[in-house]
């Protein structure tokens, strides 16, 4: 059956809570051998958002703290698809005492961009803290104890879409052990998608396939020479599971789409769910994604190279090095008509 008939199928028979049910409990048994161990230690509990998202030991991305003693952990896990070329770090949003933290892993992972689902309050709470500086020009400090290096963080430019906003952030990083440090410094994207609830899905598949596809033609999913994926890319919302994994699957099912005409949505889903628990949390965010998944295979197949009327949003050049695109992917990719 096609994507577009096992939707039809599901929608006519009314079956989405009855799938996603399914999947529950056959993840539930396909990870019930991985472990939480340093998400649960003392000095782990405090960096952690939620008591029940933490990231499993097997795919946990470490910190590298100057001193033995301190701890090596954040709440983020890597999520490597190598069938699919991609590779992302999913977190949760930071806590305001982890923000260096995060920075610190960006760097040491070499992510070149940022994708954020969340907006910074919700329900009129606190849901991530402020990373980043909220004004043009204006640059944070984060000079952790634990950690070798003071990171800072400048905002260089910011474009506002109708549902998102890109920003370019100037990281730069210096060794506190050394008398006169050289900061070394990179450019690392950060795409910010502004209407999506927690536990809910975005108002229309096209509107989060123009944010997806601004993410792509960033080129931040490229594969280096020599490279099995790309360069991990970060994804958070406020936990680091609903949102961002919706965002994750709906990704790497048009890449698998591009690369073998075919995938397992379900199957994929359960997959990602081993690299970091909770992935997709309702199953109106599963509907989601085989409603976006489906829009955006269309979508890419109908863009010619000469116009693109559906994509509302500015073409995205960012100073992100990158090589030509892996060319199988590429020819399923909207193309805007400009250049990289
Ligand atoms: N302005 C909010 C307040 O009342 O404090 C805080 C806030 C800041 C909320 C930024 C959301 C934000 O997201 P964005 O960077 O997209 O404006
Ligand atoms: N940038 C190219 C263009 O505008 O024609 C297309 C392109 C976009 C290529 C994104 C690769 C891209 O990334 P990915 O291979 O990860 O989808
Ligand atoms: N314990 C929290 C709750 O259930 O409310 C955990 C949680 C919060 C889980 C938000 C998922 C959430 O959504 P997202 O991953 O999209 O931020």
């Amino acid at each position: 059956m096609s994507i577009d008939e096992q939707y039809e199928d599901i929608e006519t028979n009314s079956r989405w809570q009855k799938i996603f049910a399914e999947l529950k409990t056959k993840g539930e048994k396909q990870t019930a051998e991985f472990t939480t161990e340093e998400a649960k230690k003392a000095e782990s509990k405090l960096r952690n958002r939620f008591r029940d998202v933490l990231p499993y030991d097997q795919t946990r991305v470490l910190l590298q703290p100057c001193s033995k003693n301190s701890s090596d952990y954040i709440n983020a896990s890597f999520v490597q698809v190598p069938d699919a070329r991609r590779s992302y770090i999913c977190s949760q949003g930071p806590l305001t005492s982890t923000v260096g933290h995060l920075w610190e892993m960006i760097w040491t992972h070499n992510s070149p961009a940022i994708v954020m689902l969340n907006s910074l309050i919700e329900k009129g709470m606190p849901t991530c803290a402020a990373y980043w500086p909220q004004d043009l020009g204006a640059s944070l400090t984060f000079d952790d104890s634990d950690q070798c290096h003071e990171l800072t963080v400048t905002l260089t430019t910011q474009v506002e879409n109708p549902v998102f906003i890109v920003r370019t952030l100037k990281l730069s990083r210096r060794r506190k052990d050394h008398e006169d440090p050289q900061a070394e410094e990179r450019t690392i994207a950060q795409f910010h998608f502004t209407h999506w609830p927690d536990f809910g899905v975005p108002q229309c598949p096209d509107e989060f396939l123009d944010f997806l596809f601004a993410v792509r033609q960033s080129g931040c999913f490229d594969v280096k020479p020599n490279q099995q994926e790309c360069d991990p890319v970060t994804v958070h919302c406020t936990a680091g599971i609903g949102r961002t994994g919706t965002f994750v699957l709906v990704d790497v099912c048009l890449a698998l789409l591009a690369l073998y005409r075919m995938v397992d949505i379900p199957q994929k889903l359960l997959e990602l769910r081993e690299k970091r628990m909770g992935f997709v949390q309702t199953y109106e965010q599963l509907r989601f994604c085989y409603q976006a998944i489906i829009k955006g295979k269309k979508r890419i197949s109908i863009q010619t190279p000469a116009a693109s009327p559906s994509m509302n949003h500015r073409p995205v050049s960012l100073p992100i090095n990158h090589p030509e695109p892996d060319s199988a992917i590429a020819t399923l990719l909207p193309d805007t008509g400009s250049p990289r």
